[in-house]
């Protein structure tokens, strides 16, 4: 159905109405918010277009390769370099924010916040924020769920796991996601299973799905995943690296504390154990200050209060 008058207030301005564009239709901003969340729980993953401008997407993606080497440096990156479990561990870009904020202002999309708040009420946050670059030849197609789902942590939710929406991943493609490029495969539905393969549940982790869909996208366009979606990677088949940013958003009862370096639940249920981690770098406190206004509530609760310069 389309909407005439939210058409014509649109035109004006992006703050007045949110866009879903299907085709030729536009929803007002309610309508769209109810369409996106459904699409979330029967398919479990949607694309959403024109996250970061055309204009813009090529900067950021700039910034992030050049935050890789320096990401190497941190103290959660170097913890990982050796541990054979960590699957990312080479293309991720640690601590992404404290490096580049250029992706900042993208991370509080008017759509997005629309669907925590519905889902989540107010004070919902950023868990973690990454970079993702996937060289050519990268051939790697792991079949999981992402934190607090993934079984090989050794901070999760222990399947079999309740039926709810408990973290949302978000992948901002930073150039276009193909069957080249290497877009995500993901297994729609696959969110509702109390289980996924990272747990055993007779899926091999290594294999094509028969049910797999490999999700293509123009640079800029985020892709938002219940995060116990069955996804995985893809093998890039281009010359270039496809060049990604991981953002994950929580509600604000999900305990974070098994991710960061120095509390009593990660010598706990990781150090202790000797599991495979899961880290997060504390936001430098100049960094937090820097931030947007709309972007501040999602990282406050990761800000370094200590003795960050
Ligand atoms: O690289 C991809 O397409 C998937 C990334 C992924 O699986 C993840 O960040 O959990």
């Amino acid at each position: 159905m389309v909407a005439p008058a939210g058409l014509f207030r649109g035109l004006f301005s992006h703050s007045l109405l949110l866009f879903l564009r299907t085709g030729f239709r536009v929803w007002n901003n309610a309508d769209m918010v109810e369409f996106l969340l459904q699409r979330l729980h029967e398919d479990g993953w949607l694309l959403l277009e024109d996250v970061i401008p055309p204009d813009r997407v090529d900067s950021v993606c700039r910034n992030v390769l050049a935050a890789r080497e320096q990401s190497l440096e941190t103290e959660e990156a170097k913890l990982v370099a050796g541990d054979a479990r960590v699957t990312t561990r080479g293309g991720a870009v640690v601590g992404l924010i404290n490096l580049d904020q250029s992706i900042a202002p993208y991370l509080a999309d008017p759509r997005v916040l629309a669907i925590i708040e519905r889902l989540w009420g107010n004070y919902s946050r950023i868990l973690s924020l990454g970079g993702l670059i996937s060289d050519p030849g990268h051939r790697d197609r792991v079949w999981h769920a992402d934190w607090p789902f993934n079984q090989t942590n050794a901070a999760h939710i222990p399947a079999p796991y309740p039926d709810s929406v408990q973290v949302l991943t978000g992948i901002f493609m930073l150039t276009p996601f193909t069957t080249e490029t290497g877009g995500t495969y993901v297994v729609p539905e696959s969110h509702r299973s109390s289980n996924n393969p990272t747990g055993d549940n007779g899926v091999d982790r290594g294999a094509p799905h028969p049910a797999e869909v490999q999700v293509t996208g123009e640079a800029g366009s985020l892709l938002l995943l219940d995060s116990r979606i069955w996804h995985s990677a893809a093998p890039v088949l281009s010359r270039e690296a496809r060049v990604a940013a991981v953002v994950r958003y929580a509600p604000w009862w999900i305990n974070l504390s098994p991710l960061l370096l120095g509390t009593d639940d990660h010598s706990r249920i990781v150090a202790e154990t000797n599991g495979k981690p899961y880290l997060v770098p504390l936001v430098k406190r100049e960094v937090f200050e820097s931030l947007p206004g709309t972007v501040q509530p999602l990282f406050r609760h990761w800000v370094d209060r200590g003795t960050s310069t």
